[in-house]
């Protein structure tokens, strides 16, 4: 067991937290295993051609050559210890970034140098701004053919209404790409086959470039730091200690991104990079302290990060290992975990002990004693804690807002083959949804079928493989389906009166309701507003889950009812034939008749979608997306391609890859993430409603 001493008190500024994050491809995962080589944590650099590397360590993430699950790792570089957490870039699995953003300080943003902002980097420049989070960005791969440092500069500036700032440029290109010139120092770092950069004086011919770039760098500077901007107007040196803690303040408050470029490929770039993380990045005691409420109240609590006030940890991912059993990774906020330390889970409303603490490194881990504040690491022996649970201190119960996770959009029915699948297949599914908060599972009353609904046709792949290969469940699969949704329209009353004599003694209840559409995005909301005593208040419980029973099975055709708001009124009671079941019963049976005259309507999913193509496709590509129902909302020339959104339904984009694929020569490309619900049409409701009557 090793001490945990980087971080002590005053160890917390030296912690850098942070995610790398990019479009699919653009060189997370790769960039990541050079950082593990670089700071000494792996002798060997693996490569994600070879599925060799520390972080994509899943055999389908090696198989497929792209991440899946985000990783958490550690590392040290100058007296810092960097938690890393590398994400995926697949829309798929973007509740994986999600995710990481909740916890981390501090973002690299990777490009890849050719194709600059892609559509995913903006959808994760977007998460990242939602949530606040301060990042450099790494423009990759400058060893390809046609990448380009300031054209990818220009794309950020416009696209991502962000303001870079080039605190390097490459030196050399594509082929011949040999190092970067450091604008702040004013040398030159060139990256040979040994492990240490080769720092020399700037090249005769980059010295135009570079003072240029330099002065675009301090004009930038000087608008926002007066000193800077009085050396600059005055025409003296500005010292590099002066630029440096000022590209550290201005990053931090979010007003600029430094921007870096290299190879991790070719292992050029890295250690600038980690210098920048180190340099410019925030430690957890420069960002603002995590705030979360007394459970039960609207009252706030600030969690700063004191290894000794109360603890409070957020769990933020599950993973069951082969060897080591349930690891919950966490982030402590304030105070220390402990191991032993039995803890509140404030959600579960429930205490768990602690069992071993990890921190996970590239290809060992560490077992510690304790995890102070502004730390992430994993622990054992939690049973219960979930994804986006508090866990704290009994002195100062506090719970942290929970970690929201978008709406699993497609479904698949799942039937086992055989008798041992059968008995299999609950405990994967318990697993398998543990770890991944948009994978739900439900069954379908009419068929008997289970249904798991995820992201999209590749999240449910992945699933579909996961089940096979680590719990040996043998299913048939059915094709893919929309996960379609239902909603009423108008206020309602319902009213059902359970009467029930059988032999001894009977059943009886009768519940009266009302119903009410919500705001989108609302889900379901239950209101006890009894007055009396009408029904004891020991049947409120039963009641609302037989109304929760009701909206699980959908009251239009089989769709899970969201956005409404249910209020128990009045109702009726018997002494003697009065039971839990009963209530739930009637609780179902007046949902079910409110609604019916609630004006209920099925919604479909809409994807926000966005195509890149080659400009001499876009009529063909265009008349396809006519034909799918979608709805163009821009088109913009990019070079030479032609990007193009659009909303479209979800159920008309099966299959959407391989028919984009035929109709560009494979050029083409998309992303596709869910956008709202919308009411679908009558005729389909028609037929969607008469397949639930069949
Ligand atoms: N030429 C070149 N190729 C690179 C470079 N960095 C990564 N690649 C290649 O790009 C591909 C994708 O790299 P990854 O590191 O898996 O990219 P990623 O961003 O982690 O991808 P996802 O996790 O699937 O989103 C692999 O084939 C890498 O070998 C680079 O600097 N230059
Ligand atoms: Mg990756």
């Amino acid at each position: 067991m090793t001490d945990n001493s980087q971080v002590g008190t005053d160890g917390i500024q030296k912690v850098r937290n942070i995610g790398i994050i990019a479009h699919i491809d653009a060189g997370k995962t790769t960039t990541t295993e050079r950082i593990l080589f670089h700071t000494g944590q792996t002798h060997r650099m693996g490569n994600v051609d070879e599925g060799t590397t520390t972080t994509d360590f899943m055999d389908q993430e090696r198989e497929r050559g792209i991440t899946i699950q985000s990783a958490a790792v550690t590392c040290e570089w100058l007296g810092h210890q960097i938690n890393i957490i590398d994400t995926p870039g697949h829309i798929d699995f973007t509740a994986e970034v999600q995710r990481s953003l909740r916890v981390l300080d501090g973002g690299v943003v990777v490009f890849d140098g050719v194709a600059g902002v892609e559509p995913q980097s903006e959808t994760v420049w977007r998460q990242a701004d939602r949530f606040g989070v301060p990042r450099i960005g790494f423009v990759n791969k400058m060893d390809r053919t046609g990448a380009s440092f300031p054209r990818t500069l220009d794309m950020v500036k416009e696209r991502l209404a962000a303001n870079p700032v080039a605190v390097q440029i490459p030196i050399g290109a594509e082929a011949d790409l040999a190092g970067v010139v450091d604008l702040i120092e004013m040398q030159a770092i060139f990256f040979g086959e040994g492990d240490v950069p080769h720092v020399t004086a700037i090249p005769e011919k980059m010295q135009a470039a570079a003072h240029e770039w330099r002065q675009r760098m301090l004009e930038q500077m000087a608008d926002l730091d007066d000193e800077i901007a009085v050396h600059y107007l005055e025409g003296q040196e500005v010292p590099a200690t002066l630029l440096r803690s000022a590209l550290r303040r201005e990053t931090v408050a979010g007003h600029i991104v430094p921007f870096l470029c290299g190879s991790s490929l070719r292992n050029k770039g890295v250690q600038p990079l980690l210098d920048a993380i180190t340099a410019y990045l925030p430690s957890p005691l420069d960002v603002p302290a995590m705030r979360g409420t007394v459970p039960g109240t609207d009252e706030e609590v600030e969690c700063h990060p004191d290894p000794s006030a109360p603890t409070a940890a957020l769990v933020f991912k599950i993973v069951t290992d082969p060897y080591m059993g349930r690891l919950v990774y966490f982030r402590v906020y304030s105070g220390t975990l402990r191991h032993g330390q039995t803890l509140l889970n404030v959600n579960r409303k429930e205490n768990e002990r602690a069992g071993r603490i990890v921190r996970m490194h590239a290809d060992h881990r560490d077992e510690v004693e304790e995890m102070r504040a502004g730390d992430i690491g994993a622990v054992l022996g939690f049973k219960a804690a979930g994804t986006g649970e508090t866990l704290c201190a009994s002195e100062r119960p506090v719970l942290l807002e929970k970690i929201h996770f978008p709406t699993p959009v497609i479904s698949l029915a799942v039937e086992p083959v055989t008798k041992a699948d059968n008995a299999k297949l609950g405990l994967c599914l318990q697993r398998l949804a543990d770890e991944d908060p948009t994978i739900q599972v439900r069954q379908d009353d009419r068929t008997g079928q289970t249904v798991v609904s995820g992201m999209g046709e590749l999240h449910l792949e992945v699933f579909v493989e996961r089940m096979k290969r680590e719990f040996n469940v043998h299913a048939r699969v059915g094709e893919p389906q929309v996960a379609y949704c239902e909603t009423i329209t108008r206020l309602a009353r319902g009213e059902y009166r359970l009467v029930r004599q059988t032999g001894g003694h009977g059943q009886f209840a009768h519940v009266i309701l009302t119903m009410e559409p919500l705001p989108a995005g609302s889900g379901f909301v239950f209101e006890d507003a009894l007055r009396g005593s009408s029904i004891p208040r020991k049947f409120v419980p039963a009641i609302e889950s037989g109304i929760r029973d009701a909206l699980q099975r959908g009251v239009v055709a089989d769709n899970p009812v969201i956005d409404i708001k249910v209020t128990l009124v009045d109702g009726n009671y018997h002494e003697v034939d009065s039971s839990d079941m009963a209530f739930r019963a009637a609780a179902s049976m007046a949902l079910q008749d409110g609604a019916s005259r609630a004006g209920a309507i099925i919604l479909e999913p809409i994807m926000h979608l966005e195509v890149i193509t080659p400009e001499e496709y876009t009529g063909e590509v265009m008349g396809d997306l006519k034909i799918r129902r979608a709805s163009i909302t821009g088109m913009e020339r990019r070079h030479e391609t032609q990007s193009i959104t659009a909303d479209v339904p979800l159920a008309t984009m099966f299959n959407y890859a391989s028919g984009l694929r035929s109709r560009t020569q494979g050029r083409g490309a998309f992303t596709m993430e869910f956008d709202h619900y919308a009411p679908v049409s009558e005729a389909v409701q028609r037929m969607l409603s008469l397949k639930k009557a069949a």
